[in-house]
């Protein structure tokens, strides 16, 4: 905010209703005392100030570029447009109430001066004023004021600076834009369920079970475990925690991690309060796992979505150059950028939106592949009841190379310049509203220009999926190994070309202007594919290699280095310090089970000053992949607790008992921002499909909707399940990566602990000795035993199992002898094999990994 020179009276108008036609005369400055008399009211106008430096949720035409200079809204307008509407600078959404007087004002100062139309106004056709003026805001910049008093209820009116028609160009800037007057808004109360906090899905009887309490009460309150017939099957005593930071509220926590029951209908009750219900069973997250996968085919862009496989949310397919789509088949570049078109057709849609991103897109794609490599035996074809099912190949591939595709088609073509790097993003020329089918948005659509950060992420993930896909489909692999090859050579030629943060026009700017972590990343899939000298230098290197990067933060789609610490650490290589990047894995994992350990809601997500992050979910449930790979690496149960805990405050163990998840839990998200789940706004249209993960508390809350409900919000309670709050409730395709990676670990881990030993080595070979303890409490009958060794190392000899080796995969499997492993149990075999000595990655009992 900047304060105003000299503050100029405005003109009168009171209860006009303009519509279109000829512009109004200039306004003369009245004066002081001749202005109607508006009600002090509430400010109506979000970010009229620019004081945290953002345009949000002002919007412009595609001419412009809004940007905060000196707590400013300045834009260049170019010259040559004819009319006043050419150029726009607006924001909608506000609300009105006849009868009602109304105060507006704002500072402009512009240069050249130049006549600015300021209208307040029905935001369709017939475009209706209310308010109409047309100030020659100048050089020296000047405040204007205006009266009016509004004809009619309205909940969306808009404000809108038009300043198109000039011949040349000038600069105007903004500031202070403020409307008073009307009805002041109810105080927002979000609904937030009783006041014993559980996660409503229900909890896993092999896990932890924790709660959270918001009372008053300074002791120790009694809680009682209720069965759905309301036994009393457990208690115990709260434990008081006194206030918590991220949300504001005095809390106390619940542990009934020892109660052994299962069923379902379970309430907790304490201090006069009754949970949500919930469950105690194995089966928990089973239909999550499939449900958040799923979430993927109803984001595809470049295809029919079928009724049949998802009932209720067929439509036909999205940007194929069907009218009144313009894209994406021949898909030109924003002016100036390059002169040839490319067909990216194809992908997921990133959100809520229509655009595609490159380096969203990468980490998303990565950790479904992830999923797939951590446990393919748990991914099979028809699965996921996708239109490839049926191939012969695991319907996650299928998914993940629907967008993996589209990565590739978004590499600069041979011959051209910057060839070999990947174009940013491609999205719409303008921003577009609520709802819009894909197949309906008729905005014309632009490459942006090649980043280093997006071929990064192009080298990264192509290099992942030549080893994903190398077993079912040769000739794809070498043509992701090819283009990763060709994508890490020009990032290296091209190592700081950034995504600007002011290209948001019409799309997300996914800015980042730090690569460092892309590169260390992208070496990391580089190397676990092909062992190569270049790759191993280059990680060895890097600073990141040895850095702690395991910040309260989490990792995000522009903070990537954990992505390929987490696959070097779990992938079988020949890296010389393995087992310290093993080692930095669960080191990462204590720093966030101490962090859990001092928060009454288990959040391991703590940045700093309790500020959430856009997306807080995905960084709760990040941090909680951290866990669940050191448990995987360790089997030390301490780590399999905290990653489970994650998933308690995303399905309803926090302050607003939400659970983000919708279709899962008693109140959930529901109304995510999205253009084609867009139910709130047209019942005809359904919400977002079961498994879709809201982003979650943003401390930033960035969109109308959450400024006017929940300024001044403790982290906790800056989210509102409204449509419009696309800066705390968008789905996307990075935060349902998280979600679906985590419920196929919650039920996926099995309760054994694997001791491997490196028995002796000598020049060319070794003998390794594998124990496998069953620490669960039913019998293992019948075991195969499946790890990886990096390429290099081969199988010779085995005893007491029957050991194989199909490339670097190995299977160990049990004789008929040894076949039953009784609950704590423990069977030993060995093998000898040529080669170095392996330090192996993950090992999988009957296909499932073992902690
Ligand atoms: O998730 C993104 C967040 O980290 C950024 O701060 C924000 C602003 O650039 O953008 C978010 O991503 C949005 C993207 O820009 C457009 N599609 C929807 C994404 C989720 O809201």
């Amino acid at each position: 905010m900047n304060r105003p020179l000299r503050l100029i009276a405005g003109a009168l108008v009171a209860a006009v209703a303009v519509t279109t036609g000829p512009a109004p005369a200039l306004a003369e400055p009245v004066p002081e005392q001749a202005r109607a008399q508006a009600e002090p009211g509430p400010e109506q106008i979000a970010n009229g100030t620019f004081d945290n430096g953002l345009t949000a949720p002002w919007w412009t035409t595609p001419n412009l570029t809004p940007a905060v200079v000196d707590g400013r809204l300045c834009v260049d307008v170019p010259g040559g447009t004819i009319n006043p509407w050419d150029a726009i600078i607006g924001q909608d959404d506000i609300p009105l109430v006849a009868g009602e007087t109304y105060a507006f004002s704002f500072f402009g100062i512009a240069t050249p001066a130049t006549p600015v139309r300021a209208l307040i106004q029905l935001p369709v056709d017939p475009w209706t004023q209310y308010l109409a003026q047309v100030p020659v805001v100048n050089v020296s910049g000047d405040v204007y004021t205006y009266t009016f008093t509004a004809p009619v209820d309205l909940p969306n009116a808009q404000v809108a600076f038009q300043i198109g028609g000039s011949a040349n160009p000038w600069r105007l800037c903004l500031d202070d834009i403020s409307l008073t007057g009307g009805a002041e808004e109810e105080p927002y109360e979000p609904e937030t369920g009783p006041r014993v906090k559980v996660n409503q899905v229900g909890y896993l009887p092999s896990g932890p079970k924790n709660a959270t309490l918001v009372t008053a009460a300074t002791d120790p309150v009694e809680w009682t475990l209720r069965s759905a017939g309301q036994e009393t099957v457990a208690s115990g005593r709260t434990v008081p925690r006194g206030a918590d930071g991220s949300s504001g509220l005095t809390v106390h926590s619940i542990d009934f991690g020892a109660a052994t029951v299962t069923g379902r209908g379970f309430t907790l009750v304490a201090d006069g309060e009754t949970s949500h219900p919930f469950d105690i069973v194995a089966d928990l997250y089973g239909t999550l796992a499939t449900d958040a996968l799923k979430f993927y085919y109803t984001q595809r862009s470049g295809i029919e979505i079928s009724d049949e496989l998802r009932p209720g949310y067929g439509r036909p397919a999205g940007h194929v150059q069907v009218a009144p789509n313009q894209g994406d088949v021949e898909v030109p570049c924003q002016p100036g950028v390059c002169d040839y078109t490319l067909n990216v057709a194809g992908g997921w849609y990133d959100a809520g939106d229509h655009g595609k991103y490159v380096v969203n897109g990468g980490i998303s794609v990565h950790q479904l592949m992830s999923e797939f490599e951590r446990a393919p035996a748990l991914h099979r074809d028809g699965a996921l009841a996708v239109p490839e099912s049926g191939n012969g190949v695991p319907d996650l591939l299928d998914e993940a190379r629907w967008e993996q595709e589209f990565l590739l088609s978004m590499q600069v073509p041979a011959g051209e310049d910057r060839a070999g790097m990947a174009h940013h993003k491609i999205h719409d020329a303008a921003w577009t509203g609520l709802p819009l089918l894909p197949h309906l948005d008729p905005q014309p659509r632009e490459l942006h220009a090649p980043s280093t950060a997006a071929t990064l992420n192009l080298a990264a993930t192509a290099a992942q999926a030549a080893r994903v896909f190398a077993g079912y489909d040769a000739a794809f692999a070498a043509r992701n190994l090819a283009a990763a090859r060709t994508a890490w050579t020009a990032a290296v030629a091209n190592p700081a070309i950034y995504a600007p943060a002011s290209d948001g026009i019409g799309g997300g700017a996914y800015s980042d202007d730090n690569v460092t972590d892309e590169f260390y990343w992208a070496a990391a899939e580089l190397y676990l594919t092909t062992g190569e000298q270049t790759f191993q230098d280059y990680l060895l290197a890097s600073p990141l290699h040895t850095a702690d990067i395991w910040d309260e933060r989490g990792f995000s789609w522009g903070s990537v280095a954990q992505l390929g610490r987490l696959d070097l650490a779990t992938v079988p290589n020949a890296l010389p310090d393995r087992d310290r990047v093993r080692a930095s894995v669960l080191a990462g994992a204590e720093k966030y089970l101490a962090i859990q350990a001092g928060s009454a809601f288990g959040l391991t997500y703590d940045p700093a000053n309790h500020r959430f992050d856009w997306g807080s979910n995905s960084s709760v449930l990040n941090n909680a992949i951290v866990l669940a790979v050191a448990y995987d690496l360790s089997g030390d149960a301490r780590f399999r607790n905290g990653a489970l805990q994650g998933f308690d405050y995303v399905l309803g163990r926090n302050a607003l008992g939400q659970s983000y998840v919708t279709g899962y839990g008693e109140q959930d998200s529901k109304n995510q921002h999205s253009r084609w789940y867009a139910r709130q706004l047209n019942p005809d249209l359904p919400n977002p499909p079961p498994g879709t993960l809201a982003g979650g508390p943003n401390s930033d809350i960035q969109d109308p909707v959450a400024q006017r409900l929940l300024t001044g919000c403790a982290a906790q309670f800056c989210y509102v399940d409204d449509i419009e709050s696309w800066s705390t409730n968008e789905l996307t395709i990075n935060w349902n990566a998280p979600l679906a990676w985590m419920a196929a670990f919650a039920g996926s881990t099995q309760s054994c602990d694997v001791t491997y030993r490196n028995h002796g080595a000598w020049p060319g070979g070794f003998t390794a000795q594998v124990s496998v303890r069953n620490t669960g409490s039913a019998a293992i009958d019948g075991w195969r035993l499946g790890w990886d060794l990096p390429a290099g190392a081969t199988v010779a000899r085995g005893w007491s199992a029957q050991v194989t080796q199909k490339g670097t995969s190995v299977t160990a499997a049990a004789y008929p002898w040894n076949a039953v492993i009784r609950p704590g149990a423990t069977v030993t075999f060995g093998f000898t094999g040529d080669g170095a000595a392996p330090s192996p990655g993950l090992f999988r009992l009957n296909g499932t990994v073992c902690g």
